[in-house]
């Protein structure tokens, strides 16, 4: 539980059900820097992006800030609440002249708005399109008072679609405008300051992991409910698009699934989850591969897994592997972007070429079939989460980046 002892869970809340609320009672933490008022405002979808940003906006209540998400809808992992967490929603008021609602310039105005009546100090958005566009607009509305505002870049906010002709001058330009710009990994950082032909300077603040909630924790998971003492369970949690290869996920399964029994635990939904069903009867192994679809309580599911599968084309980090890492559970991935910064091949699992299901589940077969190995990677796994992504370790790395972006206006 997020909030320890004085956590209790939300309520849901409905889109449009609240313009500004108080997220109920809950308890500080421990603060290390001035209390800030900060303005958060990320993709509320089933998304790493929104993922990082909730987990951010709860860490940094817990720690004393005031933390204000500005969003269209509450964000997915939002399901503790707290007394220094609001919801600001954005209201995007259609009109038929409009085919596309100026989300944009509806989210720079509840920015602003919050930022007068909240006096915040500072915005920070998570994916770099529209947000830091919206940012920049707000700051630039609130004219002499101003308001710093400050970017995470995530992966495809660059890789994929803000090196889109239609979208690279805008993504240049707010990303130079920033008051400052963090990136999820060194690869993230290289290949904007390469694509985008960024000048200024890009930090890198991994992403994080609460090491208490995200941890191996026996009887978590209801493991006996789905698979037999004798299967191994492989488990893939993401948003189900075409960049994470979620058909790969099934064949490398079934290349386990012809060796050993096993069950796959598939987590999240998203557009390719029809074809992967249909992979699953057509490989004949459809009677072990569970769909849960979107959960929020991931952290019992990853429990259950003796190893975790994430095959993608690309990721600029692989959140969801670190969650699994956390819970001392072994990962099979492909060696793409800044995977390689989170999982050291051999150590905390194998990495293989993307596309390669072959070595991925020959790998997989390597970890379920040797229980020493098995054992040794799920507590290098762990202890390499302890160690380099724990929250308690990289949550004052951002409000280091707060203060000096208020001190330097
Ligand atoms: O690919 C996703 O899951 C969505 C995307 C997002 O922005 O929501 O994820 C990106 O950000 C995550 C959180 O920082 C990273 O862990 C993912 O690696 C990154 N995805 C890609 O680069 C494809």
């Amino acid at each position: 539980m997020l909030f320890g002892q004085k956590a209790v869970r939300a309520a849901k809340f409905e889109p449009g059900q609240a313009k500004q609320c108080n997220l109920g009672p809950g308890g500080a933490a421990f603060l290390e820097t001035q209390p800030m008022r900060i303005g958060i405002t990320c993709y509320p979808t089933y998304g790493g992006s929104g993922v990082v940003a909730t987990e951010l906006g709860l860490e940094l209540a817990l720690r004393g800030h005031d933390i204000h998400f500005i969003s269209y809808a509450v964000p997915v992992r939002m399901t503790d609440t707290h007394n220094r967490l609001h919801f600001h929603e954005v209201e995007v008021v259609n009109y038929p002249l409009f085919d596309h609602p100026p989300y944009t310039l509806a989210l720079a105005s509840q920015m602003y708005n919050v930022a007068v009546n909240e006096q915040l100090d500072l915005l920070h958005v998570h994916y770099a399109i529209p947000h830091s566009v919206s940012a920049y607009l707000a700051r630039a509305m609130l004219r002499e008072r101003g308001i710093p505002f400050v970017t995470t870049l995530h992966g495809t906010d660059i890789t994929l679609v803000g090196a889109n002709r239609s979208y690279l001058p805008m993504t240049r330009f707010s990303i130079e405008e920033s008051n400052a710009v963090t990136a999820i990994s060194e690869y993230l950082r290289r290949v904007t300051v390469q694509e985008l032909g960024i000048e200024r300077t890009v930090e890198v603040i991994p992403n994080f992991v609460n090491c208490d909630v995200f941890k191996p924790a026996d009887g978590a998971c209801q493991r006996d409910d789905f698979a037999t003492r004798r299967e191994k369970v492989l488990v893939h949690l993401s948003n189900f698009r075409p960049v994470k290869r979620v058909t790969d996920v099934v064949e490398v399964f079934a290349r386990v699934r012809r060796r050993i029994p096993a069950k796959l635990f598939m987590i999240g939904d998203g557009p390719d989850r029809v074809t992967a069903e249909w992979l699953a009867r057509e490989k004949g192994v459809e009677r072990d591969v569970i769909f849960f679809g979107k959960q929020n309580q991931v952290q019992s599911l990853l429990n259950c897994g003796d190893v975790f599968l994430l095959p993608s084309e690309m990721e600029s980090f692989g959140l969801a592997a670190l969650e699994a890492m956390a819970c001392g559970v072994p990962v099979v991935c492909s060696r793409v972007g800044g995977v390689p910064e989170v999982i050291r091949d051999g150590l905390e699992g194998f990495l293989a070429p993307a596309g390669d299901s072959e070595t991925m589940s020959l790998r997989a077969l390597q970890i379920l079939e040797d229980s020493d190995l098995h054992q040794r990677m799920g507590q290098a796994a762990r202890a390499r989460a302890l160690s380099e992504f724990c929250s308690t370790k990289i949550i004052p790395l951002y409000e280091s980046l707060y203060q000096r972006v208020m001190e330097e206006r």
